[in-house]
């Protein structure tokens, strides 16, 4: 295949080309697509994955671009999955997020993804790993994803990277919540951003309300420390100790095998996440393409029939 060859020499329209393949619903592409992974899947690289999440407006896009930055001029290559949550509104447009990162988009060494974020997905779509697969073989140190946090999508999230960062804000208390609610299970750095100008005192005090509520937390064993880190990044302050943390925490993770397992669990849950949904499209097809459907609803309502009847029913009739 053409397109394989062109990706892993790091042609940069070829990989956008490639992504925007593996992201389409249409049935056509997805038999090239399958065709274009399994081929790339044999061509491993070396590439780090870190997840950015955390509320709207708590400079997720500034941050990532302020730490790509840092890390382009300390000669990374970096790949990044950025969500455009402008796009909701202009209905696809990828100006927002596109322009802000212009600076480091210019750059031999990068390369910016910004998609449309996608209802609750809040920005991990379907062909996010996909992408990743993509990136990966054609050669980044670095692929950053960026995404809102917003229930199941951390989960995706957290199960496409090998690094899982929260961006909070000054003051943040809701967000500690998070904390209580099992965030610490998946964020292995928390970024306390704003960090700056009359946000100071805030940043700081957030930050230790944070390691005071993570030292609540029990550390299982083999397991690397959680990290509480303040950066500006509209000064760019902090980015030092953001890629050390996160060197520190990939060697440990390696040195542990911790990092191989965590690959090879989110691997079965994207397996899982195929199988389920295979089933779920042939099963909307079968449901909906079907009369017998109004019919039951009918004999629902006149309490003839109860609704898991009906569903005992199509899955009967799905399962033959
Ligand atoms: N003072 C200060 N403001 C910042 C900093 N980083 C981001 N901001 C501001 O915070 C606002 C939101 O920044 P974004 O980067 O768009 O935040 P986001 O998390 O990507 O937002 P969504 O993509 O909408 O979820 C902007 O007005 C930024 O200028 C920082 O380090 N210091
Ligand atoms: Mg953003």
């Amino acid at each position: 295949m053409e397109l394989v060859k062109k990706v892993l020499n790091n042609d940069r329209a070829s990989i956008a080309k490639a992504i925007t393949l593996v992201e389409s619903s249409n049935p056509k592409d997805k038999e090239e697509s399958k065709q274009l992974i399994s081929s790339l899947i044999n061509h491993p690289g070396h590439s780090i994955r870190v997840g950015f999440s955390g509320p709207p407006g708590v400079g997720k896009s500034t941050f990532i671009e302020s730490f790509g930055t840092y890390l382009v001029n300390k000669n990374y290559k970096l790949a990044i999955l950025a969500i455009d949550p402008s796009s909701n509104l202009t209905g696809g447009s990828i100006l927002g997020d596109k322009t802000r990162m212009s600076e480091i988009s210019k750059s031999q060494n990068t390369f910016i993804r910004s998609t449309p974020s996608k209802g609750s997905l809040g920005g991990v779509s379907y062909g996010t790993r996909e992408a990743s697969i993509i990136l990966d073989a054609a050669g980044y140190d670095f692929i950053f994803i960026e995404t809102v946090g917003v229930g199941q999508s951390e989960t995706m999230a957290a199960n496409l990277v090998d690094i899982f960062t929260l961006i909070v804000g000054p003051g943040s208390g809701d967000e500690l919540q998070g904390i209580k609610k099992g965030i610490t299970e998946y964020a292995d750095i928390f970024i306390v951003n704003k960090n700056d100008g009359d946000l100071k005192l805030q940043a700081s005090k957030t930050a230790s309300d944070y390691k005071s509520a993570l030292s609540f937390y029990s550390k299982q064993d083999n397991q690397a420390a959680k990290e509480v880190l303040l950066v500006s990044s509209i000064e760019q302050q902090g980015m030092d100790s953001v890629i050390d943390t996160i060197n520190e925490i990939i060697k440990f993770n390696k040195l542990n095998k911790i990092f191989d397992v965590r690959r090879e669990n989110q691997l079965s849950y994207w397996i899982k996440e195929e199988i389920r949904n295979q089933i779920q499209s042939k099963l909307d097809l079968e449901v909906g393409n079907d009369t017998e459907l109004l019919d039951m609803t009918k004999a629902v309502i006149k309490g003839e029939i109860s609704i898991y009847d009906v569903s005992d029913h199509f899955l009967d009739k799905f399962l033959k």
